[in-house]
């Protein structure tokens, strides 16, 4: 049992190690991640009800690079014992996955409840526990209910309620064994890319008022299904419950006053938009964002703010809704000043045009398999510290980070990257931030949802042309499970296949 200040589970203990290189805390978190939709397939086995992925997938194939779906995917429904070897492989403490919500209800509601569904997880569960590797489960990684979709999904508050009830029902099954929960992953590209923007399901183009929504009734979901743990299942099971939101850094184009003002509205409106209710002394949202879109809803004729308003009550219910902040930042933006009448690319009423920010990168900055993953490892640094001093440094776990390539086993850029942003975390920690632990995305290669599988951000190869999706341990994989073995960043371990 290992435990620290703020955040206190049972892990493997593991034997000291000689240290080489750049050392963690001795007590730094392992870990790495995978989420339902992408790795599982088995997109209709046993009752499993269609999700919004399932639905996006089948019917507007077209908005996928690749005309690609996740039916069958990484099939890790059917390979998962072999998963788990893989996550024993790398040395890491943590397997952190999602649960696929119409996996278990098929249409949202507990009025159905697949046996199956319950067990393929519950085995997972067991079997991690049984290699001594801890689960940290997401409660939601984007695969909604399409069925509750049709209801609105995050637009009606009728999901609070609906949620509440899946998430009990996780409790009730999973939590004398899962000590670690994260109810939602990424709310910004929930809300924004799915209902704000047509980019992610259920793929709304629909700028500037739903996204706003969608957060209001995610916030007062995530802080009822808190407040049901921490009454109901906290003491007794004995486990952490928070959320996961994510970020690039948004740093100043350069140092003027206007580009370093937008470099601080970018990080409200991107990730203060949620943590800022959970995290901060005063609950709601930023004032940035409640002014901005109040005074330009106005200036565009609605009658009221675009921006939904908090009860005080129901700030309070909110607030301090974590205990720990789930970070996923992957990369870095260069933010300058959008002038408020530059409608060019800027829709009025839209987040971006609320956002008054132009976004771009570094054409010297490396690049990945990603259009938008620029390899900005001080990023990262500048991130966490920003976090730490706007919201008391919370305890934090950096749940994603990870990049692309397009294929292939020799991924050394791979390596590189991990090593630097490894150090740029210790160069955090060594500053103070409280970062208790790292995992990598992702464990395979997987369905990169709207890019199918044109990128690939794996440890482990996934074969997707063999119906076996066989799966093969890249240089990198080598490389993190060093790092997790010894606890230790070390440039010059460059191992061949
Ligand atoms: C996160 C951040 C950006 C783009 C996509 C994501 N960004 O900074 O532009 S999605 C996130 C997600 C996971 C994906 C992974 C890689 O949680 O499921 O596979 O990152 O895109």
């Amino acid at each position: 049992f290992l435990c620290m200040i703020a955040l206190c589970v049972s892990l493997p203990t593991r034997p000291p190690v000689e240290p080489k290189g750049r050392q963690f805390p001795h007590d730094f978190i392992w870990g790495i991640g995978t989420s339902a939709y992408q790795i599982e397939g088995g997109w209709n086995a046993s009752g499993k009800g269609e999700s919004i992925w399932d639905h996006l997938t089948h019917n507007y194939p077209e908005k996928i690079t690749d005309q690609s779906n996740g039916d069958v995917s990484s099939d890790s429904y059917h390979q998962w014992r072999r998963d788990v070897q893989m996550v024993r492989d790398l040395n890491v403490h943590v397997y952190r996955f999602s649960i696929s919500w119409p996996r278990i209800m098929p249409g949202g509601y507990m009025n159905n409840v697949s046996s199956e569904g319950i067990r393929y997880y519950s085995d997972l569960i067991d079997e991690l526990l049984h290699y001594n590797i801890t689960p940290m489960v997401t409660i939601y990684h984007w695969d909604l209910p399409q069925r509750l979709q049709e209801l609105g999904g995050w637009t009606n508050p009728e999901i609070i309620p609906v949620f509440k009830d899946y998430a009990r029902l996780l409790f009730e099954m999973y939590g004398d064994r899962v000590k670690i929960w994260t109810t939602i992953n990424e709310p910004w590209h929930i809300c924004e890319f799915g209902y704000g923007v047509d980019y992610m399901a259920p793929s709304y183009n629909y700028p500037g008022i739903p996204n706003y929504l969608c957060a209001h009734n995610l916030l007062k979901t995530h802080a009822e299904v808190v407040h049901m743990y921490r009454d109901q299942y906290q003491e007794l099971q004995k486990g952490k419950i928070g959320i996961t939101m994510d970020t690039s850094y948004m740093q100043p184009k350069t140092d003027s006053d206007d580009d370093r003002e937008a470099s601080e509205r970018a990080l409200q409106f991107y990730i203060g938009w949620f943590a800022h209710p959970i995290f901060s002394k005063t609950g709601n949202y930023p004032q940035i964002m409640i002014d901005r879109i109040r005074n330009l809803s106005k200036e565009q004729g609605f009658t009221r703010s675009r921006l939904p308003e908090f009860t005080q009550e129901e700030i309070n219910r909110i607030r301090g809704t974590s205990d720990f902040f789930g970070l996923n930042s992957y990369t870095t933006k260069r933010v300058t000043k959008n002038d408020h009448n530059n409608t060019v690319n800027f829709p009025t009423p839209s987040f971006s045009h609320d956002m008054g920010v132009v976004e771009d990168q570094d054409p010297n900055w490396t690049g990945s398999g990603s259009s938008w993953l620029k390899v900005v490892p001080k990023g990262m640094y500048n991130l966490i510290m920003w976090i730490m001093r706007e919201y008391d440094n919370p305890p934090l776990i950096v749940t994603e980070n990870g990049v692309s390539d397009k294929g292939g086993l020799e991924d050394y850029k791979r390596v590189d990257y991990l090593n630097a942003y490894l150090s740029a975390i210790l160069d955090a920690i060594e500053d103070g931030a409280n970062v208790q632990g790292y995992t990598y995305w992702s464990l395979m290669d997987s369905y990169e949802w709207k890019v199918g599988y044109t990128e690939k951000f794996g440890l482990y190869h996934v074969d997707f042309n063999h119906p076996n999706r066989t799966r093969t341990p890249k240089i990198a994989a080598k490389v993190y499970a060093q790092i997790c073995k010894t606890n230790t960043i070390d440039w010059s371990y460059r191992p061949t296949l």
